[in-house]
């Protein structure tokens, strides 16, 4: 609020040098109802500017009488295309004590430099304006181009689209494949989304329902019935190939199995693969929906968890573009489902057998059914103070489950866990947040029973908290505090 009252209350500016940038400028301005002085040593230029009710004065900009003549604007803009004429204009004001905002043109790196030097608050160089502006133009034509590449593969379905989400499908995967489909139906084109696993968190099978995303399980089809398969935020999963061609593959990772495609769009340079669906909704012109809005929103903002995680320029456009047609109580619903009476227990049972050594802290949860709860817990369990690193394991059946957090940007959580278990199960998730299974046996040698399960903790526990902590870089025991 202070800041927006304070741009509010500059009114008058001074704008040094009206050539054809300087104009243009003037004229925003005086369209914007704002009070301009113009100072041009052109006097036909200036008695122009006078016949157009404009203020202007014939002065050679290096006088530093026009450092005086303008003392009481608050902003200058000099913006002549002689850039040392624009040093002295910018040496004078200053030498006048004056704090003035001032913006200057420059003409290359070096005189931007000196302009800086020179006390200029901002400096414009007009090339790099101009190599940005063709940069943006040069993506919105590759976009307008990938855009119609993949309205041509949707299209040229003759039959029914499989979108595949990865196995075990997060928002990410599932949002992308929402937009997709969305394109898909927009093109008079059926399409299935198909997956693989089970949706383990709580917020995703809140936001699968709350949003009604229809879903088959891939068991449920037979993937030779459709004509056409897209690959959505596929990459990094470790799925099993798929054993047929694949037609389309967007991603924001590099891909590890090489697929054959007929169309694909991978941009490592963005966060998610949802920033990169929105950014082809946006140019196939839609008519965004409010449910394929609220899931990319979602999708965006839980990949790059709320914009804390790799979040690039890309990742926030997107989710400005969407948030308007958002359903805003919905995400709200969806991120916050209530704490299930277990998640509650193994909260209470992680808190109760915690071990801290340093700032990390390792719990075992004793038996869960409810997987998702471990993860909640190590979350929660990261609110303690002085806590930075969270790992909290629980067995179900024969299966040792480990969830981690870390907010330690030095210690990458899952290069931890792959280092503590990564020979006896596979780690996955980030830096950030990450999970482990591990069978039960690998510790002890004996096979799990409904008697031995006690036993068979107790001597699991042991092994765990001690490769954990020794990744971690802290002895499990002796003396640490
Ligand atoms: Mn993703």
């Amino acid at each position: 609020m202070s800041a927006g009252s304070a741009m509010a209350s500059v009114s008058s500016y001074a704008i040094l040098g009206c050539g054809s940038v300087g104009y243009a400028v003037a004229e925003d301005l005086i369209g914007d109802g704002k009070d301009v002085f113009i100072v041009d040593q052109d006097e036909d230029r200036v008695d122009s500017l006078r016949d157009q009710d404009l203020s202007a004065q014939a002065a050679d900009i290096r006088d530093e009488q026009v450092a005086e003549a303008i003392v009481d604007r608050d902003v200058l803009l000099i913006l002549s295309s002689d850039i040392e004429a624009n040093q002295v204009a910018v040496e004078n004001v200053r030498g006048e004590g004056s704090e003035q905002f001032i913006v200057a043109r420059a003409s290359d790196p070096v005189s931007a430099d000196e302009l800086r030097d020179g006390g200029a608050d901002i400096v414009i160089n007009p090339s790099e304006v101009i190599a940005n502006a063709a940069l943006r133009a040069l993506e919105t034509g590759e976009l307008e181009y990938k855009a119609e590449q993949l309205a041509n593969v949707i299209d040229g379905t003759d039959g029914r689209l499989a979108i595949l989400t990865h196995d075990n499908p997060g928002p990410d995967t599932i949002a992308s494949a929402v937009a997709l489909r969305a394109i898909s139906h927009s093109h008079d084109v059926e399409s299935d989304i198909l997956y693989n696993g089970e949706i383990g968190h709580r917020e995703d099978r809140a936001f699968v329902n709350i949003l009604g995303i229809e879903l088959l399980t891939r068991s449920e089809v037979d993937l030779a019935e459709y004509d056409t398969i897209a690959l959505v935020d596929h990459a990094k999963a470790t799925d099993a190939p798929i054993d047929r061609p694949v037609d389309v593959l967007v991603d924001h990772y590099e891909p590890e199995i090489e697929y054959d495609t007929t169309f694909s769009d991978v941009r490592p340079n963005v966060s998610s693969t949802s920033t990169i669906l929105t950014k082809y909704v946006q140019e196939l012109d839609l008519g965004l929906s409010e449910a394929v809005a609220t899931a990319l929103l979602y999708g965006i903002r839980a990949e790059t968890l709320d914009f804390k995680r790799d979040t690039r320029p890309a990742d926030l456009t997107a989710a400005a573009y969407l948030y308007p047609f958002a359903d805003h109580d919905t995400l709200e619903q969806v991120e916050s489902p209530s704490m299930s009476p277990e998640t509650l227990d193994v909260l209470a049972e992680a808190i109760g057998n915690r071990e801290v050594r340093g700032s990390h802290l390792v719990s075992n949860a004793g038996f869960v059914r409810d997987r998702d709860a471990l993860a909640r817990a190590a979350q929660h369990l990261l609110n303690l103070e002085g806590i930075t690193t969270t790992a909290v394991f629980a067995i179900s059946e024969d299966t040792i489950h480990l969830a981690a957090r870390s907010k330690d940007i030095r210690l990458n959580i899952r290069r931890v866990l792959e280092d503590a278990f990564g020979d006896d199960g596979e780690a996955v998730g980030h830096s950030t947040d990450a999970s482990v299974e591990i069978p039960l046996g690998i510790f002890t040698g004996i096979e799990t029973s409904e008697r031995n399960r006690e036993t068979l903790l107790s001597l699991t526990e042991e092994a765990v908290r001690r490769r954990l902590f020794a990744e971690m870089g802290v002895e499990s025991n002796g003396n640490g505090n």
